[in-house]
């Protein structure tokens, strides 16, 4: 298995090739009687709702690492650490799609319960901004996440978050460095409205999945470029969370169509037993129990996360009515 890099990465949304993540808003009782109704972040949530998540993403970012993850700092790194574990194992395969959906969950769920956050999962429906990132009010200095890097560092500016160090990336390095963009409009062009239609209307699982994680995902990542373009790293840019609910939602939407089957519908190839043993590096190894060790994803693979939060199997997050417990308005875009 060749390793992830920033270079193998860029060069796949070169091809046009991009990866894929989610967005969203939730949850909270037992039983789910009464979900949370996540948002979309660009036209939905009011500037003090804008406000109290960021708010919250600064208050994980002052707390420190209760995971003693490999580089981790703050709670905020838990969350960056956890999906660099991950990467090789969560990316361009069948989980791809039900692993993002619990890692956004478990992110919204320790800025409720630890940072005392009251609101629902934004997701930044990027197709509003498609060809156009470097205009977007997500990226507003007061309101949203500031605006692009600047000289050879990458260093974003202004917003809420200019001053945090990241202690990991790029890539797997342990490394103080600031939060890096590097905006391309062009690459954005992958979340407009043709391309994200051309998803929604597969009728497959093993057709909407690639067709996400391939055009929408490589948007998101492509267009905020430098940190969010790597696969390792990426969840250092708290933008990631937004970027991979909108995915969520898309997912979601699709899911809706027929929930009956594509509740179940899922498949793909998998990494299990025999992969991971082959793994060269022990300390990024996941116990070798993944419920489904075989070469296809199935509904029991277990969404391993390294302490995060509890691990779901796939089954459980397929309906996110379900553990997870939120809903999302399936509008019409
Ligand atoms: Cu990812």
């Amino acid at each position: 298995m060749v390793a992830f890099s920033s270079q193998v990465f860029a060069a796949l949304l070169a091809a046009g090739v991009a990866l894929a993540m989610p967005v969203e808003e939730k949850r909270q009782d037992a039983g789910c009687t009464n979900p949370i109704t996540d948002k979309e972040s660009r036209h939905t949530l009011t500037n003090p709702e804008k406000k109290a998540y960021l708010d919250a993403e600064l208050c994980l970012m002052s707390k420190p690492s209760v995971l003693g993850l490999r580089g981790s700092k703050t709670r905020f790194d838990d969350f960056q650490v956890a999906h660099a574990l991950k990467t090789e194992i969560a990316h361009f395969v069948g989980q791809f799609l039900p692993f993002h959906r619990h890692f956004v969950a478990a992110h919204e769920q320790a800025l409720r319960k630890e940072c005392g956050y009251t609101g629902a999962q934004p997701y930044w429906e990027e197709t509003r901004d498609a060809g156009a990132f470097s205009k977007s009010v997500v990226l507003d200095p007061i309101y949203g996440f500031g605006g692009n890097g600047v000289g050879t560092k990458q260093c974003i500016q202004d917003g809420p978050f200019a001053n945090y160090t990241n202690s990991l990336g790029p890539g797997y390095l342990v490394n103080d460095h600031c939060i890096e963009r590097d905006i391309n409009d062009r690459f954005s062009t992958s979340a407009a409205k043709a391309t994200v239609d051309r998803c929604l209307a597969m009728d497959s699982f093993l057709t909407f999945w690639p067709c996400i994680e391939g055009g929408p995902h490589g948007a998101g990542h492509g267009g905020i470029g430098a940190q969010m373009v790597n696969p390792v790293s990426s969840p250092g840019d708290p933008v990631f969370f937004l970027h991979h609910a909108w995915l969520d939602w898309l997912w979601a939407k699709w899911q809706a169509k027929d929930p009956i089957a594509r509740f179940a519908d899922v498949g793909g190839n998998n990494r299990g037993g025999d992969w991971l043993k082959c793994k060269a590096n022990p300390s990024f190894s996941e116990p070798l129990v993944v419920g489904d060790p075989g070469n296809t994803t199935t509904l029991s693979h277990l969404l391993y996360l390294y302490g995060v939060i509890e691990n779901r199997t796939i089954a459980e997050v397929m309906d996110t009515k379900g553990a997870l417990c939120y809903v999302y308005d399936l509008y019409d875009s």
